[in-house]
């Protein structure tokens, strides 16, 4: 037998973060968390299974990738077997459309779009919470990425609960932009799966990141409502400095923030005074992203340029689509 079905998925950003996990085996997470769909970087991934294959390939880029560094795709290929019942194996050809030299792939578009690909390619009609699910078996921020838009994932309390849902915002996201801002540096690498595991297990700050996430989500979606966007800045600014803040109370304490990031943080105060709203968030790197709302976008883009080189300052937009079936 041999089945084959290709699918795209977008990347998204958190405003309000996923850090530390319930269920490392079922990717189970402690908190919410809430993002946006970014339309500039996606994923498009074609999966064919064939009973004569011996083994799972990914092919990335065109390049075939080596089967150690593809443990976690071999993981989730076999949680995807269990599902269907299937015993084949798969051939992977996954391609990352993310501006060159930007270092922006994002395991959340390639785990999304892996997981629509195998449904269709297998015909298991899951729905968009069961996509969801299966998706965050790969990469817990993957289980956002099937929608588009505002986006909630659920934590759960187990692999049946713990899935995300798109939050309405009457077409509001077309007037927002997010700006990324990259910071090429030579420090080693905290993965945020070690990274949000070792905060979690010895963070002296962990349980106050817990006690506040629910007001956060619960404020940054009456500001979604009321497209309050200084409010919505404001929570989700706050919050991921205090994802930031846990890393920094962890034993040993690690941090990812570089001079570059606080010199990005100093302009979007810059921006924010000269009348040009603007917010920040990071992620498990140097890089920055802040969110802007369209009218605006080109002054902050204006004022970044003034630090850093042209090629370090990328826009995108946010999409309102979800993951797609290519044909
Ligand atoms: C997020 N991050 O909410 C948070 C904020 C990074 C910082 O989700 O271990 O690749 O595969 O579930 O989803 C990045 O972590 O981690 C992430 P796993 P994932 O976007």
């Amino acid at each position: 037998m041999v089945k084959s079905g290709k699918a795209r998925a977008h990347t998204n950003i958190a405003l309000i973060k996923y850090w530390g996990k319930a269920d490392e085996a079922l990717i189970i997470p402690m908190n919410n968390s809430l993002s946006v769909t970014l339309d500039r970087f996606y994923t498009e991934t074609k999966v064919t299974f064939d009973t004569q294959y011996s083994k799972d390939t990914l092919v990335l880029n065109g390049k075939e990738v080596d089967a150690k560094e593809t443990v976690k795709i071999q993981r989730f290929m076999d949680v995807v077997r269990e599902i269907s019942g299937t015993t084949a194996h798969a051939y992977i050809e996954s391609d990352n459309f993310v501006p060159t030299a930007a270092g922006l792939a994002s395991s959340a578009s390639a785990y999304a779009a892996l997981a629509a690909a195998c449904n269709e390619a297998l015909g298991l009609e899951l729905s968009g919470k069961d996509l969801s699910r299966l998706a965050r078996r790969g990469s817990g921020s993957a289980s956002r990425s099937i929608y588009g838009g505002f986006v909630e994932w659920e934590k759960g309390h187990d692999d049946s609960t713990s899935y995300s849902h798109p939050i309405e915002a009457n077409d509001w996201e077309s007037d927002l932009a997010m700006i990324f801002v990259v910071i090429n540096n030579q420090s080693k690498k905290v993965s945020s799966r070690a990274g949000m595991s070792h905060t979690r297990d010895t963070s002296r700050f962990y349980q106050y990141w817990l006690d506040h996430v629910d007001e956060d989500i619960a404020e940054v979606k009456h500001a979604i409502n009321n497209q309050d966007f200084k409010h919505l800045g404001e929570v989700f600014e706050a919050n991921g400095l205090r994802m930031h803040a846990t890393n920094l109370g962890a034993q040993p304490p690690f941090t990812y923030m570089v001079d570059e990031s606080y010199r990005v943080m100093e302009i979007v105060h810059e921006c924010r005074e000269a009348g040009y709203p603007c917010y920040f968030t990071m992620d498990a790197g140097p890089n920055v992203k802040i969110l802007v709302e369209q009218k605006n976008k080109a002054a902050v883009v204006d004022a970044l340029r003034k630090s850093f080189d042209e090629t370090q300052v990328i826009m995108s937009d946010i999409t309102n689509k979800g993951v797609e079936i290519i044909k």
